[in-house]
């Protein structure tokens, strides 16, 4: 597989879950300041012209959620998504597209101080979005119980980077969560990846 990638952005996300799948990968850098950028060769892979973006034979795509998707999928053997038939798969899949789909926009609507109407926004609000999360989370315990799973890794990711820029509020349960999440080998390895290739 190839990760097409740029350090300190949204692509770390993906990085550390190819780290957590042990999967084999390469990098394919990619200069999201040049001139060229988007250059032809990533809007092939990724018509958003974004990272990240994966390419494993003939799948192409871009998008964190996807390709954590996937990625879990395909690393069947490690245990990070519920299989189809478990009861715990629709809640996994709520996780899965929460980041992009309530955490993103909200963060957003916080930053530009350009608050909505919560019961028109498909995302709600950022207080509301906090509340459902850290009603999810139990000291000790995954969103799903005792096994990590993607959804793990994307809500800790993305509330990492939120907390990180004052765009989601540092609650308790939030950062239990992540310190927890950021302790894994993977992300570690995931990180130590990541300053190498800022430096
Ligand atoms: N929803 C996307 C967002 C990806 C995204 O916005 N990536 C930024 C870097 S953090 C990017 O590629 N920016 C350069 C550009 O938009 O051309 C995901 O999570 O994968």
């Amino acid at each position: 597989m190839k990760l097409w990638y740029s350090p300190r952005t949204r692509s770390f996300t993906a990085l550390w879950m190819l780290e957590e799948t042990g999967l084999p990968y390469t990098l394919e850098r990619v200069d999201i300041r040049a001139a060229e950028h988007p250059n032809a060769a990533l809007l092939a892979v990724n018509p958003m012209g974004k990272v990240p973006a994966l390419e494993d034979g003939d799948a192409r795509f871009g998008d964190n959620g996807a390709i954590l998707l996937y990625l879990a999928d395909k690393a069947a053997g490690k245990a990070l998504a519920p299989a189809a038939s478990d009861p715990a798969r629709g809640r996994y899949l709520q996780w899965m597209l929460f980041p992009a789909g309530v955490i993103e926009p909200a963060m957003m609507e916080r930053m530009h101080k350009a608050p909505v109407n919560t019961q028109q926004a498909g995302w709600g609000d950022m207080d509301r979005a906090q509340k459902a999360l850290a009603s999810a989370m139990t000291p000790g315990q995954w969103l799903l119980g005792a096994g990590f799973t993607a959804a793990d890794l994307y809500i800790a990711s993305s509330l990492s980077f939120g907390m990180q820029f004052g765009l989601i509020d540092k609650l308790p349960a939030f950062e239990e969560f992540t310190g927890r999440a950021r302790a894994r080998e993977a992300f570690v390895r995931a990180s130590a990846i990541e300053a190498k290739e800022g430096a």
